[in-house]
């Protein structure tokens, strides 16, 4: 596979005006017909080139211009694509082709899933369609008519319906037009045997949207989440960002094949089942919190990423970077704001500092790719938001609206490029981002090393940030960033001191400097820094906190973010002393304060549940393991599991206390106050079934037997499968089974939940999975389920000892990547970080990857991903 460079993007040749398109829908064989209006660029220069098409996997039936067929002795098909020649500067191209949705597994362009016709185009599956200049900066007004035998009674493409009627042959056929120019990933039509449920949302302006959620009739009875969220997200948008909803019809099609979690297509937005399909019998609060954050993330899509979308596909943070800031930011609305800071700061933490240190480390605007596909990362997504929070940080909420208005009005209906985004920035504030847009283009977690020093004579504090970034691939140097620091210094009884005369209590330092120095004046203490606060910028920071010093943010911070991360450095500092007494084979102790903080955490009624909650969890094994300088999985295992079972142990009278005062029969709502109090009860039971004694898991029998909703009853189910006796953990995994066999979303759970299982997901068991009747290696979401949750959640069982682990992943890897490249290409990425594991299971780590490269001819996606990953 070739590398497509950034440095190399050049403005399309031709412009399409308007693209006519005619499906009719056979399982093999649906033909294709599209009429495209093209004429020259002006902006690309003189002469007229050929016209340069991308197609891959088409059946070419016929190239016409204006009514001509043309010759196939005239045009050149190509390995991946079409060259007609042009003799003239405007005319009108008509393909046709057939392509075989049945037996498309990639999941790209149209295929079927269960008996439904459904596309995913972006980023290049428009390709797998019809020929066609398959680029974000080709805008063009799409008209679809798709023809269907009568199975298919719903047809849906983008825009509105502007006639249906029937076929002489008996079909039926439905035209859709949509009246916004759009690139062609943005396309999408939907082909099958639907209901839906219906709603309306009156706009601010006073325009009437109907609302519409398809999915299969067994399945009706899941939608009512998913439209409230939807109805929340469109009046948040209007009053976070003054943007309405352009279209008088806004509907959803819930799909169980997809590769993602959803697809924000222009009028008509494609969700995976499991991202959108939710009830309070069958989803648990996560699912429900997510589904009302991808439901906003893929709603908030209508303007940044279609009214205003990407140059090329290295700007891609461009739309997914400040979309992601905008659906955490309405997900913060809607539930607690330090709750969801801590979950997306830890899953960034964890995962995307790991991909920044790992061999696919890359900017948030990638200099080159193989398989675009392949980045669709947490640099870009989660990253990217980061970026677009300290743009908001930096100039306020105020300067930020004023900013994206600019932005909005600028370029509405244009693809531009993150330069643009920055630029509308500074233009609507008056700043100078210069040094900022480092962001863009460096790779790598930078990492403050903070110091400080205190004058008692003057009352002057110095507070030294030096800053550093390793090095990344192709990235062996890197310049200074401009990070916002957000701080504030406490005074010995715990409250914020003032840090100018002004009172001003908390401020964000501008560190710009490899090395600079910031002075506070008028302290009439040494004060205790409280650093970074709401992790106001993706980096490190190391100070040397004591103990001590951490116990007192934990108890006082201002700042309930930072408050909940001393906790996880205290945790840290305990559980790095444990692995170093486990590999000096001495006796394991742990901190009397660790356990001291965690009861008085446990026993604060003043917190938030849901804080607490995520006070009194451990970092995860693969926080661990991403914070080490060379992975020692077995000494992770051993320290965490050591200190779990002993705080479990130290706290079970105040685990049950709190657990019999939450566990009441309140009936089910997903209110973020209930969520917060179902996940504090049952973080209680999952510790409190550590201790494995048998009142513990009587609890969870209890609560699994009498559960009215899934958040209990798949907590329940955890805690029987993690701990107690195999008898039971069968037996209830078994009843689950025959309780919940039908419903997709619960067997995937299910699934999920003994995959990720240190005690029950042995890879024995994982390969019995998938001799299940219920997996599908086709299916994505079983994929992700029983491998993914066996190779990203099982640090156990992955890691074990004779390599295994690993020979599975490569041996599905390599079997998954002649179905689905673009799942496969994500399967492989737990061995690729081989280089980071010290000895012999880095050893085995690589040989597994090796493996995957001797196999055969890999997909461009994973020869990207394997190849890049060997070096
Ligand atoms: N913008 C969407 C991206 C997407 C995607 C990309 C590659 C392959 C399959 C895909 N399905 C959806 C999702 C989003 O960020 O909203
Ligand atoms: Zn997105």
């Amino acid at each position: 596979p070739s590398t497509v460079y950034l440095k190399d993007y050049r403005v399309p040749d031709y412009l399409v005006d308007s693209t006519h398109l005619h499906f009719e829908l056979q399982p093999k064989a649906t033909l294709v017909k599209s009429q495209l209006k093209i004429r020259r660029n002006p902006d690309a220069g003189e002469g007229l080139p050929p016209l340069l098409l991308d197609g891959v996997e088409l059946e070419l039936l016929s190239v016409s211009i204006d009514g001509q067929l043309v010759p196939a002795s005239r045009y050149r098909e190509l390995p991946e694509g079409l060259s007609i020649p042009v003799d003239k500067p405007a005319f009108v191209l008509e393909i046709h082709n057939r392509i075989n949705p049945e037996d498309n597994t990639s999941l790209e362009g149209l295929y079927l899933s269960n008996g439904m016709y459904c596309t995913q185009c972006e980023a290049e599956g428009f390709r797998k369609i019809t020929y066609y200049p398959d680029r974000p900066d080709v805008m063009s007004k799409f008209t679809t008519t798709i023809v269907a035998p009568r199975q298919y009674p719903v047809l849906l493409s983008n825009g509105n319906e502007i006639e249906r009627g029937a076929t002489e042959d008996g079909r039926q056929f439905v035209t859709w037009e949509d009246p916004f120019a759009k690139p062609a990933y943005l396309f999408a039509l939907v082909g099958g045997d639907l209901q839906h449920v219906e709603d309306s949302y009156t706009t601010s302006s006073g325009r009437k949207v109907k609302l519409q959620i398809f999915t299969e009739a067994k399945n009706i009875g899941k939608c009512d989440h998913a439209m409230r969220s939807l109805k929340k997200a469109m009046r948040w948008d209007e009053a976070v960002y003054g943007r309405e909803y352009d279209l008088d019809i806004f509907m959803v099609v819930a799909v169980d094949h997809f590769n993602m979690g959803a697809m924000e297509n222009k009028g008509l937005n494609i969700f995976n089942s499991a991202c959108v399909l939710a009830s309070p019998e069958t989803a648990t609060d996560s699912s429900f919190q997510r589904i009302e954050s991808i439901v906003g993330h893929e709603y908030f899509h209508n303007w940044s990423g279609n009214r205003v979308t990407c140059r090329d596909w290295f700007q891609l943070s461009l739309k997914e970077g400040f979309t992601v800031f905008r659906d955490a930011e309405f997900s913060a609305d809607m539930n607690s704001r330090a709750v969801k800071r801590i979950e997306d700061v830890s899953m960034l933490r964890t995962a995307q500092f790991a991909e920044d240190a790992g061999p696919m480390s890359h900017p948030v605007r990638p200099d080159s790719y193989m398989e675009i596909s392949n980045f669709y990362t947490l640099t870009v997504y989660e990253k990217g938001a980061e970026v677009v929070r300290m743009i908001h940080t930096l100039l306020g909420t105020e300067g930020f609206r004023k900013g994206s208005d600019l932005y909005f009005e600028r370029h509405d209906g244009q693809a531009v490029t993150c330069e643009d985004f920055v630029v509308a920035m500074e233009d609507a504030n008056g700043v100078d981002l210069t040094q900022f847009r480092r962001w863009y283009s460096q790779a790598g977690t930078p990492v403050l090393e903070v110091t400080d020093a205190y004058d008692e004579v003057n009352g002057n504090y110095a507070l030294t940030v030096k800053q550093s970034c390793p090095p990344t691939p192709g990235q062996e140097e890197k310049l200074p960033f401009h990070i916002p620091l957000a701080i504030g210094l406490l005074g010995a009884d715990g409250g914020d001191l003032p840090l100018d005369t002004s009172g001003t209590r908390q401020v964000v330092l501008q560190v710009t400097e490899a090395e600079q120095t910031f002075n506070f004046s008028g302290l009439l203490e040494k004060p205790l820094p409280s650093l970074l606060r709401g992790f106001s910028a993706p980096v490190k920071v190391r100070y040397g906190y004591s103990t001590e010093q951490l116990l007192f943010l934990m108890r006082n911070d201002a700042d309930e973010f930072n408050r909940w991360d001393a906790g996880q450095r205290l945790a840290f500092m305990a559980l790095e002393q444990l692995q170093q007494a486990y590999r000096r084979e001495e006796t394991l102790k742990l901190q009397p304060q660790l356990v001291e903080a965690y009861r008085s955490v446990l026993q604060n009624r003043d917190l938030d549940p849901a804080l607490v909650a995520k006070m009194l969890a451990l970092p995860s094994e693969q926080t661990l393991a991403e914070e080490a300088e060379k992975i020692d999985a077995e000494a992770i295992i051993a320290a965490r599991r050591f200190a779990r079972a002993a705080l479990a142990e130290a706290l079970k009278g105040d685990l049950l206390a709190c657990y019999q005062r939450l566990h009441t029969d309140k009936p089910y709502s997903p209110e973020a106050a209930d969520i917060a109090e179902r996940s504090l009860k049952n973080a209680c039971l999952a510790y409190l079934c550590v201790t494995e004694e048998d009142d513990a898991l009587a609890l969870a029998q209890v609560q699994f037997d009498s559960a009215a909703n899934m958040t209990d009853s798949a907590a329940a189910l955890s805690a029987l499968v993690n701990h107690g006796d195999t008898a039971s953990a069968d037996a209830a995994l078994e009843s689950f089974y025959q309780r919940w066999q039908q419903d997709t979303q619960v067997v995937e759970l299910w699934f999920g939940l003994q995959s990720s299982s240190a005690k029950r997901g042995t890879l024995e068991n994982v390969r019995a999975l998938m001799q299940h009747p219920a997996f599908e290696l086709k299916n994505p979401n079983k994929v992700r389920a029983v491998i993914g949750g066996f190779a990203n959640r099982n640090f156990t069982q992955f890691h074990r000892v004779d390599g295994s682990g690993f020979k599975f992943v490569a041996e599905q890897t390599i079997a998954l990547d002649k179905l689905n490249p673009q799942i496969a290409a994500r399967l492989v990425l737990p061995i690729t970080r081989w280089k980071k594991y010290g000895g012999d299971l880095g050893e085995k780590m690589k040989t597994a990857l090796q493996s995957v490269m001797d196999s055969g001819k890999l997909s461009a996606d994973l020869y990207e991903v394997v190849s890049k990953s060997l070096v």
